[in-house]
């Protein structure tokens, strides 16, 4: 792919992320309409609303191109050379209750043999009017408001004891315990732990030298994909639960993003 096509694939997932955001935000104090999709997992009509608009615009850029989304569309293509992984609300539960920490996910992926490289990308938190974007090779940036891109570079904090250390709270039982295990292993020794109820923009604030590391036993590929490629951009490490490459599942991977200085085995 080359850099042209990179950088339109980037401007598209700006352009849907930074509209669906103002959707979200236009939305957030109005009565929702909220059910259950699942167990521990809300869906609201901003969700499907937004990912509505995201997927429209893509398809009048991308004909051809498939589709992996948090809401379920049987109308949108699932097959093509590239697939748009798109978390329209990631953070849905905090949204629900009007906490202010949500953000969309927007990615541009190539399939490989395992799962997916994600390639353009944007992540866009409309309460602070921060958009983070990367291409491949072409590094990650955060653009505050209307100011200038700035370009990101995780931490160089190598001590645990002066590392922001951030995890989320998964549904699953079996999740939790692990979690609890791994908290009770790095939590006390850490300069301080964050937990915000949005993966895709903790694992953001990781690209942008906030948060030092971060972990999530059970994510699913839209919480994962556009955060993958701004930590890989900005100089950062991604794994699985055992330190060796992500291991891609839609229904529930674990998922380690550090500054890769820290070290941090999980497992
Ligand atoms: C949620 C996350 C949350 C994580 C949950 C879930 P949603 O996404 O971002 O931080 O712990 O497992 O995936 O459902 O709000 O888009």
């Amino acid at each position: 792919m080359d850099v042209a096509e990179l950088k339109e694939l980037r401007a598209v997932a700006v352009e849907t992320a930074v509209s669906a955001g103002k959707l979200a935000r236009e939305m957030w104090s109005k009565p929702r309409e909220i059910s259950f999709k699942g167990f521990r997992d809300l869906v609201t009509d901003a969700d499907v609303a937004t990912q509505a608009q995201i997927t429209q615009t893509i398809q009048r850029y991308f004909p051809n191109h498939g589709f992996l989304t948090e809401e379920d569309d049987s109308s949108l293509p699932t097959a093509g050379p590239i697939i748009w992984i798109i978390d329209p609300i990631d953070g849905t539960t905090n949204y629900s209750r009007q906490i202010p920490e949500f953000c969309v996910s927007i990615a541009a992926c190539q399939p490989t043999a395992n799962g997916y490289q994600p390639i353009a990308a944007a992540i866009y938190d409309p309460m602070r009017d921060e958009l983070f974007s990367a291409a491949q090779g072409q590094g990650a940036t955060l653009q505050i408001g209307s100011g200038s891109p700035q370009t990101l570079q995780v931490s160089q904090i190598d001590e645990l004891g002066q590392a922001v250390f951030a995890l989320d709270w998964s549904s699953a039982a079996d999740a939790r315990t692990t979690a609890l295990e791994i908290f009770n292993k790095f939590a006390e020794d850490s300069y301080t732990v964050r937990s915000i109820g949005t993966a895709a923009l903790a694992m953001a604030w990781v690209a942008a030298g906030r948060v030092d590391f971060y972990f999530n036993l059970r994510l699913r590929p839209w919480d994962v994909a556009a955060a993958m490629l701004l930590v890989q951009e900005s100089g950062g490490a991604v794994a699985g639960f055992d330190g060796g490459p992500l291991v891609w599942d839609v229904n529930g991977m674990a998922c380690v993003m550090g500054n890769g200085r820290l070290a941090l085995k999980l497992g």
